[in-house]
């Protein structure tokens, strides 16, 4: 299969250019002006469109078993979902149960991740610690391209790891040369305010908000920054939602500290007010963790992206049908945490992003994709248009309309969190391994086409980091012993 797609302007990270791309053999063989078209292969004519890098989404969840139930999206139709929207990549999570083997629950995610459509990476995630917890995240890098732990401060008495696991973990982390990631929610704050707010006779989905304040983040979000400070190990957070978050992030990153920070798509659009809706499936749909902020924290999260203190986007795509989210209909702590989006991330970024003049069309094209290829180290094969890179690309019609809706979306979720909302700038082609699985409107997908991507530990000089006023090698005093006093 050989691929010639011409007329279009190309816009990476760096740069934005009138050139031809040509793919071949499932990479980018050539990037030029007016290339010649090689015999057999299909022309796609992108006149007026932009080509860009395929999306990368490194925070989704699919099929994920949580709360009691498991969530409805496959890596199939998850993949394939993504696909439509200009998504090429996930980085999704392997999440062991307290006491469960790390590498048991990697083959187990392995599994069922071979239906996947497109391209996936797994964190794995560190949810409780002894040996062989140690032992594991050893093996997980060495040999089976694992490069990042993720780490739960959130959901007590289910994945929540202590100060002791994240310490133990993020020092681990530091020999292996791996990346350590956090969902920052202080889960012994949320548990008592949840307790608090429940027995004041709030059960429904507005008592969510009300157990999470940005508090709650904050205070975590500091707390792991500190400890990876003190340790000495960089660190990216996950969903940064509010202020109080990004406070503590733009602070480590001005004094020197590698700490990355991720927002989601719909942390920066939708607002709390989802919340009071008076029907209770529609104000349950929106619950998930962090919750959605009051509308001065999506200002401020726009102006961390515009500042480069939040450097790449996600969806934490995380889905529970209607049904599912009623399980929780007598008491909100129920109600299973999760929102969709993985198909709508991009329309969603480019229309409130680059066509308000917030971001540059490279921008955009950076925190979809090419710094989550950097950070999790799959930069260039993934993330960019050079030669012998993945022909993992997008045709962006940057004039084309939708209506966002369920009634046509193609994730496996019964709502859509944007429902009604009218973007411009439209996926026109994707092409995932040099293959067009999205075509003006139809998908292409092949069940199990997608492949597990490996990624590569970090030379430890990039995954430790002195800490600013560290000695530049502590030593001991000689002293000379106090005399044993007569007793
Ligand atoms: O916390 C997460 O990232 C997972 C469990 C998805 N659910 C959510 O509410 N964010
Ligand atoms: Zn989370
Ligand atoms: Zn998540």
């Amino acid at each position: 299969m050989s691929i010639l797609i011409r007329g279009g302007t190309l816009v990476t990270a760096e740069d934005t250019k009138r050139a031809d791309i040509y793919c071949e053999g499932g990479l980018i063989r050539a990037v030029g002006p007016q290339l010649d078209v090689p015999a057999g292969a299909r022309v796609i004519d992108a006149g007026g469109c932009m080509i860009m890098p395929g999306g990368i989404d490194p925070h989704t969840h699919m099929e994920l078993p949580f709360m009691g139930t498991v969530a409805s999206e496959d890596f199939f139709s998850g993949t394939s979902a993504a696909f439509s929207g200009g998504t090429t990549m996930i980085i999704d999570f392997v999440i062991p149960g307290p006491g469960e083997r790390l590498l048991d629950a990697y083959k187990k995610w392995r599994g069922w991740s071979e239906k996947a459509a497109g391209d996936y990476s797994f964190h794995v995630a560190v949810t409780w610690w002894d040996d062989s917890v140690h032992e594991d995240m050893g093996t997980l890098c060495r040999e089976h391209g694992v490069n990042s732990f993720k780490h739960f401060m959130a959901y007590k008495n289910a994945i929540m790891c202590d100060d002791e696991t994240l310490i133990n973990s993020f020092s681990r982390a530091r020999e292996l040369g791996a990346l350590c990631t956090v969902h920052a929610e202080n889960g012994d704050l949320v548990y008592r305010l949840q307790k608090e707010i429940f027995e004041k006779g709030i059960t429904g989905p507005e008592g969510h908000p009300l157990s999470r304040p940005p508090e709650v983040e904050g205070e975590a979000a500091n707390r792991a920054i500190r400890i990876a400070e003190v340790l000495g190990v960089p660190l990216y957070l996950v969903h940064t939602s509010c202020i109080d978050a990004l406070e503590a992030v733009t602070r480590a990153r001005l004094e020197g500290q590698r700490v990355f920070a991720e927002v989601l798509a719909q942390h920066l659009v939708i607002d709390s007010s989802v919340y009071r809706n008076p029907d209770w499936d529609a104000a349950a749909h929106y619950v998930m963790s962090p919750p959605f902020r009051p509308r001065e924290h999506q200002e401020a999260l726009w102006r961390g992206l515009q500042a480069g203190m939040l450097q790449t986007t996600a969806t934490d795509h995380c889905c529970f049908c209607t049904p599912q989210k009623r399980a929780g209909l007598d008491d909100f702590r129920q109600i299973p945490n999760g929102t969709g989006g993985v198909e709508d991330r991009m329309s969603v970024l480019w229309h409130h992003g680059v066509r308000t003049g917030k971001l540059t069309a490279n921008d955009f094209v950076k925190i979809t994709s090419t710094n989550a290829a950097q950070i999790f180290n799959v930069y260039p094969r993934k993330g960019s248009l050079s030669v012998g890179a993945d022909a993992d690309l997008v045709v962006w019609d940057p004039d084309a309309r939708r209506t966002i809706s369920a009634s046509t979306h193609h994730q496996n979720i019964d709502f859509n969190i944007y429902e009604g909302m009218e973007v411009q700038g439209l996926a026109a082609y994707t092409l995932s391994q040099g293959k067009v699985v999205w075509e003006q409107g139809e998908l292409k997908t092949e069940r199990g086409a997608g492949r597990y991507i490996d990624r590569p530990c970090f030379p430890t000089y990039w995954s430790s980091q002195r800490r600013r006023n560290e000695l530049a090698e502590p030593t001991a005093v000689v002293r000379e012993k106090p005399e044993q006093a007569a007793v």
